[in-house]
């Protein structure tokens, strides 16, 4: 199975780089400099993500592979036509190596559902992967794998016809910031028609100190996932960033539901760009905010389906009630 390429947006590009170094320009002249977490996911950074998901420490991953575990049948009635013959999309957004979506994929195929797997990723090779151990593990499975961003994931699904289940797991839906959030979704529910399903993965505020470490393993992988973006600017847009002067760090605050991840610069110092004349200036201990990971309650997530035009139809938990994954409709 080959992966489909998508073209970002309806731009021509002749340099690949272009929306990096433009989204580098913009994020670094703010007064609060900020880089979106969508440019940690290269190559480097989907594989540091994948050991990311095997830390003690990083809950979400497990949690929700338990939760599918303990709803399997109950997520695949609630995902399926009522009809059993009628065929219709599985389509996932942000695949990834799509560990958990092999359960519910399982369940499908076993209960004779006809349908087709659309897995989209903005990884290529965590792609391939996927595609690959597919074809090993479930060969009797249509699959239909689509390299593409967000953005054009929802041009594409809305180009779609015919009835959709759509899954966008891991707590994918934190990582962006409320206005993006609500903006996402009403572009995601407005193709949806009330036949079509949407199951969403909502992290649920806990602990503060379990979501803390979650975010600060002690192996530090999630730091150099975090600094993986800097060797990216570094490689990709001939910057210079010297990464013994800077340093990971994150908060949570419990009364937002806000985790937030950025590299602090430890001293002065000026970081030059390939380009000529572009060099940025950073104070010591001037943050570049990197990353939102939202947790969530169950009132909030009702209030966000709500302004997005949905219905919370049911809501899946595990054992802990450490994860929520919420079956939304029209
Ligand atoms: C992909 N996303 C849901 C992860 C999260 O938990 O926000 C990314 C991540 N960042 C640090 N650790 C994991």
């Amino acid at each position: 199975v080959l992966a489909t390429e998508v073209a970002p947006s309806s731009i021509t590009i002749a340099d690949p780089n272009l929306l990096l170094r433009e989204h580098v320009r913009e994020g670094l002249s703010r007064p609060f400099k900020a880089l979106s977490s969508m440019y940690f996911y290269d190559d480097e950074g989907s594989r540091l993500f994948q050991q990311i998901m095997a830390l003690p420490e990083y809950y979400p991953t497990r949690t929700e592979f338990a939760l599918f575990s303990r709803h399997r049948a109950a997520i695949a009635r609630a995902l399926r036509p009522q009809n059993p013959a009628e065929p219709f999309f599985l389509l996932e957004l942000g695949a990834g190596d799509g560990l958990k979506t092999k359960i519910l994929l399982r369940e499908l195929l076993e209960a004779g559902a006809d349908f087709t797997y659309v897995p989209v990723d903005i990884s290529a090779a965590a792609l391939d992967g996927l595609a690959r151990s597919l074809q090993a593990e479930l060969p009797a499975l249509r699959v239909e794998p689509v390299v593409a961003d967000y953005a054009d994931a929802l041009g594409l699904m809305a180009a779609r016809p015919g009835r959709k289940a759509v899954l966008f797991l891991g707590s994918n839906i934190g990582n962006f910031s409320p206005e993006d959030r609500q903006q996402f979704l009403q572009r995601l529910a407005g193709p949806l028609t009330p036949d079509d399903r949407l199951l969403i993965g909502f992290d649920l505020q806990k602990d503060p100190r379990v979501i803390r470490a979650a975010y600060d393993d002690s192996q530090g992988v999630t730091a150099a996932f975090n600094y993986n973006l800097l060797h990216r600017i570094n490689r990709e847009l001939g910057a210079d960033f010297d990464l013994a002067h800077w340093q990971h760090y994150t908060d949570y605050n419990p009364l937002t539901g806000a985790v937030r991840s950025f590299l602090a610069s430890t001293r002065a110092q000026t970081v030059h760009f390939a380009e000529p004349g572009w060099s940025v200036d950073f104070r010591a201990w001037e943050m570049i905010h990197t990353e939102n990971s939202f947790k969530f309650t169950r009132p909030a997530i009702e209030g966000i389906a709500q302004e997005a035009g949905l219905q919370v139809a049911e809501f899946f938990t595990d054992e802990q009630d450490y994860f929520a994954d919420v079956l939304l409709r029209k």
